[in-house]
């Protein structure tokens, strides 16, 4: 168990859930000297940037956006009269990869890993209806011990700069809201639910975690907030009659409201939306509900002008307005746990979401996608590291799971993307993430995780793992690319042939295809990164989908356009989206619309 709650900050009669987002001091700490120098008390020479931002594309010098190392972050806080003798913390949505937190010059806390929540307990150390010193250290060097997976050279001037074996930008920071928040000593510290479709009726069954022992009691309200079951005790189950479901694209949430109360008295009292909905993977089939169904949208990214990999309220916005008008049911978190606001739209909005931890880049070279087609091997998980990236992968996983497996809209794990599998060292690692998420989630999810091009029938040793068997392929791009589509084809078609050879009887789906596209490109007849080009790759890529039927879902790469590192393989950017980076659609969007649209959702 984590020794912090991965509950979602609200205000409640017993609660208190303050933002600290705004603007925050920051200083880069090239020489290191942060913690010598004191800067735990105050920074001495701060400039002020946003939160929640990456830090990068705010400056003009280059130094700073490609900046690798230590950074600090510097806010006041002032902590209520009224909070005393609660249990008060500081709550971070992320902070990218790696943290430690002083208050008031005293190390509270330290993270390790950049996309998911944690929270220091600053209960004894802050200073009550007075203002306290809020500082944090973070730092975003790449590793092979940490996720995602790269390395941190150091140039010939003295500087670091990290090489991602990824192909997104390092984006770095305070990426996500900070919360400060107080709860009773006693206090709700996690809720986790389970769902049995029985007739027309449901059972959902709880556990409630609290600090004590007071009882519990659980009341489900239905949407027009009438009273659908209740029930007594830190576990047990509602009985729901008539309940209505959570369906695909066709949302319905219930709403759980969790009290600690002795007698009359409610010591405390946390709200959690839920959808009654079940998930399933038989034979080829991935059913929700015991319906099947098809997945069509995409992998995406967190990813904007300006603010990087911050979140931003519009631009998730923008983007399920884009999806909804496409057509598309789901989408992949691609390569690492988005915002917790992300989830809670996906949960009102019907959308299914594969939750993918950040373990990218588990295979040792920067093109990994590109030369694993080559059939290099790296011999990433034979190294004296591993043990280490395992730690680090399989800590990141519990807290995925812990933080997400509430949200009826996540209906799978995705567990690696991209690693290299076809050697036999990575059997035994496969094995222990697989073992763990099934552990950890009482939901029993499907599991995934993204094959690479060289993993194919034959040379992949670690499908055998996966529930649903999700495919990244680029025939037709990075193999076999223009002119040569008609061999792509056919060497798609041969892969799925082998599969289907194999007798694997799991559904298959393409959690990655797609082509770079240039929207300022038009070319008569096509060459690659027009947009005719991408028109013509995917509808070859849809035509073969569609003769093979275990294929149960298509997530083209990408939602839009995203930053990456630069390079001769790049322009500004990946440019494969279906959409711009400022969410304007390419032409392929009205194909791909009138595609969706038309396709049944148990296709
Ligand atoms: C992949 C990776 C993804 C890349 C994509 C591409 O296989 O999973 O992160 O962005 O290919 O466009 O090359």
């Amino acid at each position: 168990m984590l020794d912090y709650s991965m509950l979602y900050p609200e205000s409640t009669v017993s609660r208190r859930a303050v933002s600290m987002d705004g603007m925050w001091n920051f200083q880069l700490d090239e020489k290191e000297e942060g913690i010598a120098s004191g800067w735990t008390e105050g920074l001495p020479s701060p400039d002020s940037i946003p939160v929640p931002a990456s830090f990068q594309d705010f400056y003009t010098e280059k130094d700073i956006r490609e900046y690798a190392g230590d950074f600090w972050y510097e806010k006041d806080m002032f902590i209520p009269g009224e909070w005393e003798g609660k249990k008060v913390f500081v709550r971070f949505g992320c902070a990218t990869h790696r943290a430690e937190v002083f208050v008031n010059g005293v190390k509270v806390t330290e993270h390790l890993g950049g996309f998911l929540p944690f929270s220091a307990d600053v209960t004894d150390v802050v200073r009550y209806n007075a203002q306290n010193k809020l500082v944090v250290k973070v730092n975003n060097e790449l590793s092979v011990t940490n996720i995602p997976c790269g390395t941190t050279i150091t140039l010939s001037n003295g500087k670091k700069m990290a090489k991602p074996y990824f192909d997104f930008f390092n984006y770095s920071g305070l990426q996500r809201s900070v919360y400060l928040t107080a709860v009773p000593q006693e206090y709700i510290f996690d809720i986790t639910t389970d769902y049995e479709l029985c007739g027309e009726d449901a059972k959902v069954s709880y556990r409630i975690d609290t600090t004590g022992e007071h009882t519990v009691l659980v009341t489900l309200c239905d949407a027009e907030g009438n009273v659908a079951a209740s029930a007594q005790g830190k576990e047990g189950v509602l009985d729901v009659k008539n309940a209505h479901l959570w369906e695909v694209r066709n949302a319905y949430l219930y709403s759980m409201m969790v009290q600690i109360t002795d007698g009359a008295e409610v010591i405390d009292e946390y709200r959690q939306e839920i959808g009654i909905r079940t998930v399933e993977v038989k034979d080829t089939s991935i059913l929700l509900n015991g319906k099947p169904v098809y997945l069509k949208g995409f992998g995406k990214h967190e990813d904007s002008d300006i603010i990087g990999r911050g979140f931003n309220i519009g631009v998730m916005k923008r983007d399920f307005e884009l999806m909804k008008w496409i057509g598309a049911n789901s989408f992949r978190t691609s390569h690492y746990p988005y915002s917790e606001e992300i989830y809670q739209m996906a949960d009102r909005e019907g959308f299914l979401i594969i939750d993918e931890v950040p373990a990218v880049g588990l295979f040792e070279s920067l093109m990994n996608f590109m030369e694993a087609s080559t059939g290099k091997q790296t011999a990433f998980f034979e190294k004296e590291t591993t043990p280490e990236l395992l730690k680090s992968h399989l800590h990141a996983l519990e807290e995925m799971i812990a933080r997400d497996k509430n949200h009826p809209s996540v209906i799978a794990w995705s567990l690696l993307n991209e690693p290299e599998s076809t050697s036999d060292a990575a059997v035994p690692y496969f094995k222990e993430v697989f073992d763990k998420a099934h552990e950890l989630d009482v939901q029993k999810r499907p599991r995934t995780f993204a094959l690479v091009m060289n993993a194919v029938p034959g040379t992949c040793k670690c499908h055998q793992f996966s529930d649903i068997v999700a495919l990244n392929r680029y025939y037709g791009w990075y193999v076999k690319g223009g002119h040569e589509m008609m061999d792509a084809r056919e060497m798609l078609i041969k892969e799925l042939e082998g599969w289907k050879a194999m007798n694997v009887n799991k559904p298959f789906i393409f959690t990655e295809y797609g082509a770079d596209t240039l929207a300022s490109e038009h070319k008569l007849p096509s060459v690659m990164w027009s947009q005719e080009y991408q028109e013509e790759y995917l509808k070859m890529t849809h035509d073969v989908f569609d003769s093979f039927d275990f294929v149960k879902g298509e997530q083209v790469w990408n939602f839009a356009d995203f930053q990456t590192t630069e390079g001769i393989m790049r322009v500004n950017g990946n440019k494969k989206g279906i959409f711009t980076r400022q969410r304007q659609p390419k032409d392929v969007a009205y194909k791909l619309k009138q595609r969706w649209e038309s396709l049944p959702v148990d296709f």
